[in-house]
């Protein structure tokens, strides 16, 4: 009965979808690139994709009937009502009625049962949802301003991150296995939601909080930042990538790979590396100042710090200031903090960087 509110959401018809509305329009200059699109229909449900989305869409549309069900019942009574007791003459008296046991209690206690029905159904699939099995692949997941960095602590060195910039696979977890999110938060509070698993829970600053579920389907979904967290909120999205157990490791050691190609200058290595690490969600190459100073011009630059000395950009500063960025504060950007890439960028890496900041003259 509910498949009929579910969305023929294959991947195909999501791209010849939007290739139809390309083909209408006038030509744009290049939209950002998207997470895939999961739904086509704007009353559908989302993607069912985890063992929680179908009794949670069933509570949600047994209530949704339910409403729509008094509604009707409710409005068409008092539709009934004022036509037939309609004032028949200016002289007619209400008659004087005092009150109707049986009907009182009925209109009580119906809703009562009701309500009970929804709580306890409610709360059965929360407790669910809150109680994470003993044998859940941890992962942790930090939200930053304004992306998701997520790691594996059972794959040392496995480290992904999210970015529009390409719709970067930010979250690679196998179908059919339990997986706990332990998540946390650096900056401000972010809250971290998959439509297609049903599953939403806060990210705070200071503290963990858990969230865990259980994926039934291979496939791409959008994973996206719903607590307001300042001005480049919407571009905490990301995809969360679900695959056969068997091609899990291997999947996932290939996304987290970050080596320079054999086609690749060192240049174009770093200028990978500044998207796939998140260096892009602080710093620009236009010359515009984000959470961090832009990297245009920076190579050879004076730059004057927060304590007021100057000192000249070479690859020893940019090195400092990836490993330990709060050893030297550039003036102006006292109050942001840059993480630490200590451990998580080797020389090779930061050499590239550097060639790449280089580059942006
Ligand atoms: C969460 C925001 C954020 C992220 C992510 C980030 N940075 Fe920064 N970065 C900053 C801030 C803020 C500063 C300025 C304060 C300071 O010097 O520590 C800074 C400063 C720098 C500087 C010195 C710039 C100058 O003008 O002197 C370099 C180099 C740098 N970052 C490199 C990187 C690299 C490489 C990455 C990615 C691997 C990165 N940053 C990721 C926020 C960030
Ligand atoms: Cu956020």
């Amino acid at each position: 009965m509910l498949s009929m509110f579910l969305a023929p959401e294959t991947k195909e018809a999501a791209k010849a979808a939007v290739g139809n509305v390309a083909a209408a329009a006038p030509p744009a200059p290049p939209a950002p690139k998207l997470p895939p699109l999961e739904t086509l229909h704007s009353w559908a449900m989302p993607t069912q994709a985890s063992t929680f989305a179908e009794s949670t869409d069933n509570l949600y549309l047994f209530i949704v009937f339910l409403d729509a069900f008094f509604f009707v019942l409710i409005l068409a009574a008092m539709g009934y009502f004022m036509w037939k007791y309609k004032r028949r003459s200016p002289d007619q008296k209400t008659s004087s009625i005092t009150h109707n046991g049986k009907i009182e209690f009925l209109w009580s206690a119906i809703p009562a049962v009701l309500l009970v029905v929804i709580f306890a159904w409610a709360e059965i699939d929360f407790i669910k949802q809150t109680t994470p099995p003993a044998d859940a692949i941890d992962i942790r997941v930090t939200g930053r301003q304004w992306f998701w960095q997520v790691d594996y602590p059972d794959y040392p060195g496995v480290s992904l991150t999210s970015s529009t910039e390409e719709p970067l696979i930010t979250m690679i977890v196998p179908k059919g296995r339990p997986v706990r999110l332990i998540m946390t938060s650096e900056d401000v509070l972010h809250s971290f939601y998959v439509p297609a698993f049903r599953v939403k829970k806060d990210v705070v600053p200071g503290r963990y909080t858990t969230l865990w579920f259980e994926a039934t389907r291979v496939g791409e979904f959008n994973i996206f930042c719903t607590e307001y967290c300042g001005d480049r909120h919407s571009s905490m999205a990301g995809v969360i990538k679900v695959l056969e157990p068997a091609s899990f490791e291997a999947a996932l050691r290939e996304a987290a790979k970050l080596e320079q190609k054999p086609t690749e200058s060192v240049a174009d290595f770093g200028g990978r590396i500044y998207t796939r690490r998140g260096c892009n969600a602080c710093h620009t190459l236009n010359g515009d100042p984000a959470t961090g100073p832009t990297w245009k011009g920076l190579y050879g630059k004076s730059e004057t710090l927060a304590d007021g000395t100057t000192l000249t950009v070479d690859d020893n500063y940019i090195k400092e200031s990836i490993l330990q960025p709060q050893a030297k504060i550039v003036a102006g950007f006292t109050g942001a903090n840059m993480p630490s890439y200590q451990g998580q960028l080797d020389d090779k890496q930061i050499t590239a960087i550097i060639d790449f900041i280089k580059q942006q003259k």
